[in-house]
């Protein structure tokens, strides 16, 4: 690693040894689970490169733009609208938290029984290992499910400048007008953080720049419908998880130079995997960098994934945001509309998620869905038992899996994952 970069984190507080550490495990993750992978497209070499320089270059050019007076906001949730973050000239960066880290630290803290994005979000600050925590000018958490809504109490005592969020559990006007109410008050802080006032043009702007990342996601999720499957589950996972905290525009154009390449694959079957490989849509939990366990098992036990019913994937950029509106106010409820369709299993009912899956793996073609619940996380473990029951009413046939990110399952999910994929042959 360059001594510049040492330098940028020794000022950033990290803890150098322990950051090593990590970035040893990730950059062996990486080779092992991304960089053996066979018929990749040309395009992903971009991937590649970001990831090589997720804590080194990335991290700069944050650096460079705080330099010229412009703010950092972190956020752990796709309800946090990047249009109000680049409108006040501010950059959101996602708080990937797909990593066990300091876990003894972290169970001093929070209970045993929390789930691993809590737990990892926390280990990432406990340790020290986290360029884009501490680069943030602002932290931005969220009043969802119980676990986040109650550690937020405990990581504002490990931070300075973390920002609370409520939000909706139910699909409501009660509940959409707490959306308005949180997402006008989430405004004036950005514009007092950064000291720009948001402008109608500013904001349309933005609009513009996040829909045009949506709109390459989808173009390579409609891709993906192809047989053979133009790309493996494991790259468009890691373009859907780019998505937080690459530059919006570079983002855009690299995952739209993939297209090109994938469309140009499809005309020659040129395929991740051989036509007829079992489909799978993945649906759940989010899976942030670097937890790649489960696409990773998935695909080497003779399936390809074709979607991800998740944050990181459809449900977080599925909706784009309307951009006709002319004022500010305009703007601002176009927003909320967009984030109030997010069918987050934190809302209940939630029928609307039960129909988006069913939806979803018709569109993508799946022969089956596997239901990702991390361990302790009630709202998605209690949701995929409806999830379950629609899917095999419906003739689709759905595995449940509850995990965390340890290693140490992976037998075993290796062993019911392949029956579950003999099943779909
Ligand atoms: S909009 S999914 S990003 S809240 S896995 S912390 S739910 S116990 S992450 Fe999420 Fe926003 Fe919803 Fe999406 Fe809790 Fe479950 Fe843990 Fe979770």
């Amino acid at each position: 690693m360059s001594e510049e970069y040492r330098s940028m984190w020794t000022d950033l507080g990290l803890d150098l040894d322990a950051h090593d550490a990590l970035l040893g495990i990730l950059g062996n993750a990486y080779n092992d689970i991304y960089l053996s992978q066979k018929n990749r497209p040309e395009g992903m070499n971009y991937f590649d490169f970001v990831m090589s320089e997720v804590h080194g270059l990335r991290i700069k050019e944050l650096m460079n733009e705080k330099e010229t007076g412009r703010k950092i906001i972190g956020s752990f949730c796709v309800f946090v609208p990047e249009e109000i973050v680049l409108a006040a000239n501010a950059t959101l960066v996602g708080l990937c938290s797909g990593a066990d880290f300091a876990m003894e630290e972290v169970e001093k803290l929070l209970p045993r029984n929390t789930c691993a994005l809590i737990k990892s979000a926390f280990g990432f600050k406990l340790g020290r290992v986290c360029p884009y925590l501490e680069s943030a000018d602002m932290i931005v958490g969220e009043n969802t499910c119980d676990g986040k809504k109650k550690s937020y109490e405990s990581l504002n005592n490990l931070v300075e400048n973390l920002y609370v969020m409520d939000l909706p559990q139910v699909k409501s006007e009660h509940g959409k007008a707490l959306l308005r109410a949180e997402y006008n008050r989430f405004r004036s802080a950005a514009e007092i953080l950064t000291g720009v006032t948001i402008t109608p043009e500013s904001l349309k702007q933005a609009i513009n720049t996040v829909n045009a990342k949506r709109t390459a996601l989808h173009r390579i999720s409609s891709l993906r419908k192809a047989d053979p499957a133009p790309i493996s589950g494991l790259d468009a996972l890691l373009a859907n998880q780019v998505f937080f905290y690459d530059n919006p525009a570079r983002f855009t154009d690299s995952v739209n130079k993939i297209c090109d390449e994938l469309e140009i694959r499809i005309e020659e079957k040129k395929g991740a995997f051989p036509e007829k490989t079992p489909r799978i849509l993945l649906s759940g939990c989010p899976q942030a960098v670097p937890n790649w366990k489960l696409p990773f098992i998935v695909e080497t036990s003779g399936a390809v994934i074709v979607g991800e019913e998740s944050c990181v994937g459809e449900r977080g950029t599925r909706n784009l945001t309307d951009d006709s509106g002319n004022t500010v106010d305009e703007m601002m409820e176009a927003i909320v509309d967009r984030y109030f369709q997010v069918d987050c299993a934190i809302f209940t009912p939630n029928p609307e998620r039960l129909e988006h899956i069913q939806e979803l793996a018709a569109s993508c073609r799946a022969d089956g869905v596997i239901h990702y619940g991390l361990q302790f996380c009630q709202p998605y473990l209690m949701e995929s038992i409806p999830v379950e029951n629609v899917l095999e009413n419906n003739n689709i046939p759905c595995l449940r899996i509850e995990t965390d990110y340890s290693i140490e399952d992976m037998g075993q999910l290796k062993t019911r994952i392949e029956a579950f994929i003999e099943q779909l042959k």
